[in-house]
Parts: structure tokens; sequence; C-alpha cells
């Protein structure tokens, strides 16, 4: 999607510092982050959020959800961390490509 700006750091077409990269999926840093390592986990393919998901996802999901605790592991985050997904924007979602946030390193705030 040409207007997504998750799809353009994916392209490299604007700058993200990125963690880790893989087949199906990026990790970079958050440009505002909410804790001491805040890191956005996105999939290589544009979907808009979780009401977005269909069946032929199943395998990248399974992969997301396999691959967020390996790069919180990267990130030392040993005694660990938070993932948030925001659907919509009551959700709060800002930027609709589907992210998962990992928050850690430090003190969160209960939910
Ligand atoms: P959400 O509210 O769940 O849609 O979170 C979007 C997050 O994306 C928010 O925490 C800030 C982050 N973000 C927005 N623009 C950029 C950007 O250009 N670069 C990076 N690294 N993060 C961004």
């Amino acid at each position: 999607m040409t207007d997504c700006l998750f799809c353009k750091i994916v392209a490299g077409d604007i700058k993200a510092d990125i963690v880790h990269e893989d087949e199906h999926c990026i990790a970079f840093k958050d440009i505002n982050p909410k804790a001491a390592t805040h890191l956005l986990v996105i999939p290589r393919q544009h979907i808009c959020n979780l009401y977005d998901i269909k069946p032929e996802h199943d395998h990248l999901l399974t992969h997301l959800i396999k691959t967020i605790p390996m790069i919180a592991k990267a990130q030392n985050l040993d005694n660990g961390f938070r993932t948030v997904t925001n659907t919509g924007e009551g959700g709060g979602q800002e930027v609709f490509h589907l992210h998962f946030h990992i928050l850690g390193g430090g003190p969160l705030n209960p939910l």
C-alpha cells in the first residue's frame, strides 16, 4: 500500500532502527518510546489490523507470535515484556498496518 508509513519502512523508503528482519516480518524501535525498550513488530505484508486477519494469514500470525519472544530475548528482555496491538481508532491505533508493540526493560504501569 503506497501511502502506508510502515509499508514505506518495509520498502526502505523511510529509515527505521531495525533490530530484526526475516522473510515475513521486521522489528524496529518505536520513534516515540513508552518504555526503556519499545519495539514494533510488523508483517512485511500490508494487513490493516486484527479485524483484517483472514484464514490465509494463519501461518504468518503463528510466525509473528513465535518471533516476538525471540526478538525480546535478543534485546535482553529476559525478565519479561509486554505485547500490545491496538485495533482501530477505538483501540488507539494510529498507524493502520498491523503491528505488535514490545515494551519492557523497566517498570511498566499495570494495565
Ligand atoms: P499505534 O498507536 O498502536 O498505531 O502505534 C503506532 C506507533 O508507531 C507509535 O507508538 C509511534 C510509532 N511510529 C509512528 N511513526 C513512526 C515512524 O516513522 N518510525 C517509527 N520507528 N515509529 C513510528
